[in-house]
């Protein structure tokens, strides 16, 4: 085989999409085959995924994709999950990891099983969403096995259970030493470890589709595949880079910020500085720290009504920088909710101007992730001892041309744009890889640098400006 096509389905936050795409020596092109919205639904009271609705997506993207797929793979966000009972039913609708069902959980597992234990047993930074805290505070009575959102997909694709290892790495239950499920954690917290299923690798097969779902979609025989299926290990793996000293900012509703490690990082200054070490393509450590992200902005877009993007960037771009700032990981941002008031009342609180107009509050977000990449950026160099010479940012928000000459101002770095589609690439990279068609992650990274869209932004050595503006925020001096 010298070129095959391969068949992406990554969901994420806000949107899914079907691609395919096409590898061979020199050539990685991707195509666009289906792309919807993914919208959570608030029922009762508590905000869940769509999850047959994305399934019916994708079932419709397959239809849609070329006939000759040499196999298809999933990757979604992280941490969310969908229960089966023990005739492989789903027991409800995946409860959406902003759902408020979590609040006080994770102080309470953090102060019953102290921190040190957490981070020593699964490396992961404290986010009150991780699996392990949704399951605290779950009803797992009916429960015979968990399945994370891509898994979920792919067994009702192929009839197949299993747990991709880069996606269950987000769970808290992983043992971060031996990338196997923690034999203490579920002990500790009474939960039913019989629920977390075997574990597979990215780049193994699933299995074949379904003989209805071959039939429903035209695709006879079709193989599902293992990839790095949570989205941000394949956009990491998907990432540009031409030297090892390299770091990422894989931005998109979160911005993904960190660096690419052989071995994790444990230590009491990594932990309270809250980085995380998840599990990536190759046994890799993606060493990082979640950033609040674009998250901020498109949640001020649905709060004004969807105003044209473009045009308010452009505008944002004419405003003073770094009057009014906000701390972008305040947990105040994290729900669903009236973003440009929050931010308001954030920035009175600190003693900073308050935003009078949208342009001037999409500065405010900008220049504040731009100091929180900075200063996640400066910390995960400082905690791991890796020198970074380079930023890859990657992902939609590599189209947002002011977020990433921010970014560079800020951390006084390089940063080279795109691919705006990392997630994809890396989800189809690694297929390929299994068919023999790409090598490793350095051939991988060569053959995307090779062949996509990327545009560098040189830091314009204002550094004075941003140590000081990070001072006042707090942020990292
Ligand atoms: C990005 C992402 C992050 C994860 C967050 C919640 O899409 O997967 O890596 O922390 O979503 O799942």
């Amino acid at each position: 085989m010298k070129e095959a096509t391969f068949a992406a389905v990554d969901l994420g936050a806000s949107s899914g999409r079907v691609m395919a795409g096409r590898v061979g020596p020199g050539t990685l092109a991707l195509e666009e085959v289906r792309r919807f919205p993914n919208r959570p639904v608030r029922v009762n009271g508590t905000l869940h995924w769509d999850v047959l609705g994305l399934y019916g997506n994708v079932l419709d993207g397959l239809r849609s994709a070329p006939r000759d797929l040499a196999s298809v793979g999933i990757d979604s966000w992280a941490v969310d999950y969908g229960l089966l009972d023990a005739n492989g039913t789903l027991l409800g609708n995946p409860v959406h990891y902003r759902d408020a069902r979590t609040v006080g959980v994770m102080d309470r597992v953090r102060a019953e099983l102290g921190d040190d234990l957490l981070y020593q047993a699964s490396g992961l930074q404290f986010l009150p969403f991780n699996t392990i805290y949704q399951l605290a505070a779950d009803d797992l009575s009916r429960a015979a096995t968990l399945l994370l959102v891509p898994d979920l997909l792919a067994y009702w694709l192929t009839g197949e259970i299993g747990a991709e290892r880069t996606n269950a790495s987000t769970t808290g239950l992983l043992d971060v030493r031996t990338g196997t499920w923690s034999q203490d954690l579920p002990a500790r917290l009474d939960l039913p470890a019989k629920i977390l299923p075997p574990l597979r690798d990215p780049g193994s097969a699933i299995g074949a589709l379904r003989a209805d779902v071959a039939a429903e979609t035209g695709h006879d025989a079709l193989q599902v595949a293992a990839v790095g299926s949570h989205d941000t290990a394949s956009a990491v793996a998907a990432v540009p880079a031409t030297t090892g000293r390299f770091a990422y900012i894989s931005c998109g509703t979160w911005s993904l910020v960190g660096v690419e490690l052989d071995a994790p990082v444990l230590t009491e200054a990594s932990r309270k500085a809250n980085f995380t070490n998840e599990g990536g393509v190759d046994g890799t450590v993606r060493y990082l720290r979640n950033v609040m992200g674009l998250w901020l902005l498109q949640e001020s877009l649905r709060a004004w009504g969807d105003p044209d993007l473009p045009a308010l960037l452009a505008e944002a771009a004419d405003v003073p920088g770094l009057r009014s700032l906000v701390d972008p990981d305040d947990p105040e941002f994290l729900p669903p909710g009236d973003m440009p008031s929050r931010i308001a009342a954030h920035c009175r609180r600190r003693g900073f101007p308050e935003p009078a107009t949208r342009a001037e509050t999409v500065r405010c977000i900008m220049d504040s992730l731009a100091l929180a990449h900075r200063a996640a950026l400066r910390q995960a160099s400082r905690l791991s001892g890796k020198e970074i010479d380079v930023v890859h940012l990657v992902g939609g928000g590599s189209r947002n041309d002011l977020l990433c000459r921010l970014t560079a101002d800020a951390s006084g770095l390089p940063v080279v744009a795109g691919p705006v589609e990392a997630t994809a690439l890396g989800n189809v990279l690694v297929q390929a890889r299994a068919h023999g068609l790409v090598g490793g992650l350095p051939e991988s990274r060569a053959l995307v640098a090779a062949t996509q869209d990327l545009r560098r932004h040189t830091p314009s050595g204002d550094g004075a400006r941003w140590r000081d503006a990070a001072v006042r925020l707090g942020l990292d001096g």
